[in-house]
């Protein structure tokens, strides 16, 4: 109802403690609300400033309502509302840098903590390493002390801690990347370097960047969703999120200072190494979904959920972790495999969650190496072979061609669409449109592409998915 009133704040905001880049659903459904439970249960000053590096839309939908928000599970058996406070306040970066620098030098701020997709990091998928090509980085080094890239905000943030004589805080962050913290430790070196290599030694010397595990499925919002809510609470929110009942997050346990909050009172795992846990999560989670995504929607399957309810596509899923994925994942302490991937296929089942296979189809290029890459290169190691995994490389690069199986064009979502596109078009047959993309050094690794037996695979699968389509290669796959 248009005329409900909008859901606002009751009481104080909490003090801040932690500043966050990229405050999008993901991260408030989920570090956001760990951080609400692990204040409710032990205070702490741990309140988020909460920064949009790009659009007003978070600052939007937040501020009006006092940064408070509802969080609704969607659970099979019904929806469950909650409203969280810990966002204190919401910064949009390029309409006040200053703010966000100063924001991020405060010394009672002890954590910057990052969601800030794949291509954030402006990282080359395939080595880890950060491009200095970078438009954005180019720009931030050209100019430091008013940055527009994450990376750029923490190395300025952090020099300016260091002039002051303050600790650093640490850097955390919680995006879906192999080894994530020493991917962020990584690219911010490399960008300090360029800039002062004494600025670069300070931060290797003295700053922590422990790695994450994250997992919560989180479709983005809709109007529909909205609507619902207030029809639901008899308020309007503009900033809430839907997401899965399930939670995981797994953090190494290394802060400057220990200064953190309370995450383990909210059933966060705080571990010694999360490489397990990681390799686990990406390749049985995300490299599934990566599979589903683009060969359920070139077999116009609009969700998750529709996907794996035509049974070749659960097949698919089935195959591919006990073949193909769980044979490469290390055993993390305290999981079973092989009930971690029975409990997924019912996660992708909820019903009341609609993931659109279009919105897990973005940015592939910077989704498939620790998706799907790895795990074919530690198969053709072993001497074990990868169609599924193939073919759904093979799905991405149909995808990626820009039309679907009906001759409807696709909305690719990429940083490298352009190029995807060009190396698509370049031939008109599968072995020339498949090798110009395996080309493309930034995804695949030339180790990989100089196996013949993967690139047969692929340029296979290609051909049949061209020939028969992506439902009939799955079930053929399956059969
Ligand atoms: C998804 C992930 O959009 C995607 O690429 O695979 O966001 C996935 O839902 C989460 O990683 C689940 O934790």
């Amino acid at each position: 109802m248009p005329d409900d009133p909008r859901l606002t704040r009751r009481g104080e905001a909490p003090e801040v403690g932690i500043v966050h880049l990229g405050p999008g659903a993901f991260f408030r459904a989920f570090q956001a609300i760990y951080t609400d439970e692990a204040m409710a249960a032990a205070g702490g000053d741990w309140g988020i400033c909460a920064v949009s590096l790009q659009s007003p839309t978070a600052r939007d939908q937040l501020a009006p309502q006092g940064g408070v928000y509802t969080s609704v599970t969607l659970a099979p058996e019904g929806p469950e509302y909650r409203v969280i406070g810990s966002i204190a306040r919401v910064l949009v970066a390029p309409d006040d840098p200053e703010a966000v620098l100063a924001a991020m030098a405060a010394p009672e701020v002890r954590v910057v903590s990052l969601t800030i997709t794949e291509k954030g990091y402006c990282h080359e998928p395939s080595t880890g390493r950060l491009r200095l090509d970078h438009p954005g980085i180019a720009a931030d080094l050209a100019n430091p002390s008013a940055p527009s890239t994450a990376i750029g905000f923490l190395v300025e943030a952090l020099d300016r801690r260091r002039v002051a004589g303050s600790a650093p805080f640490t850097v955390l962050s919680c995006d879906n990347l192999p080894d994530n913290g020493h991917l962020v430790a990584r690219v911010v070196a490399d960008f300090a370097r360029a800039r002062d290599p004494a600025l670069a030694d300070w931060i290797v010397a003295n700053v922590r960047f422990p790695a994450t595990m994250v997992d919560r499925i989180t479709p983005a919002p809709t109007q529909d969703d909205i609507d619902r809510l207030a029809e639901a609470q008899g308020y309007r929110d503009e900033g809430c999120v839907m997401h899965e009942p399930f939670r995981q997050w797994v953090i190494e346990d290394e802060f400057t200072d220990g200064a953190r909050p309370r995450w383990e009172l909210a059933g966060a795992q705080l571990v010694q190494s999360v490489a397990a846990f990681e390799t686990m999560k990406l390749r049985c989670l995300n490299g599934t979904h990566s599979a589903l995504a683009y060969l359920g929607y070139l077999a116009g399957h609009e969700t998750i959920a529709d996907a794996v309810t035509d049974a070749p596509f659960a097949a698919l899923c089935r195959h591919l972790w006990t073949h193909e994925i769980v044979p490469t994942v290390p055993q993390p302490e305290g999981e079973d495999l092989a009930a971690y991937c029975d409990a997924l296929l019912e996660r992708y089942r909820n019903p009341a969650i609609r993931h659109r296979t279009w919105q897990i189809a973005m940015d592939g290029s910077q989704k498939l190496p620790q998706r799907l890459l790895g795990t074919v290169r530690d198969n053709l190691a072993a001497g074990r072979p990868v169609p599924g995994l193939a073919l759904a490389v093979a799905g991405w690069m149909r995808y990626v061609g820009g039309v679907d199986e009906a001759g409807n064009r696709i909305d690719v979502r990429d940083p490298l669409a352009a190029r995807l596109k060009v190396a698509s078009d370049r031939a008109d047959d599968a072995a020339g449109k498949v090798a110009a993309l395996l080309a493309i050094e930034d995804v695949f690794p030339p180790d990989l592409t100089a196996d013949a037996g993967f690139c047969t695979a692929v340029t296979e699968a290609y051909d049949g998915l061209s020939r028969h389509g992506a439902r009939a290669m799955v079930e053929a796959l399956t059969a």
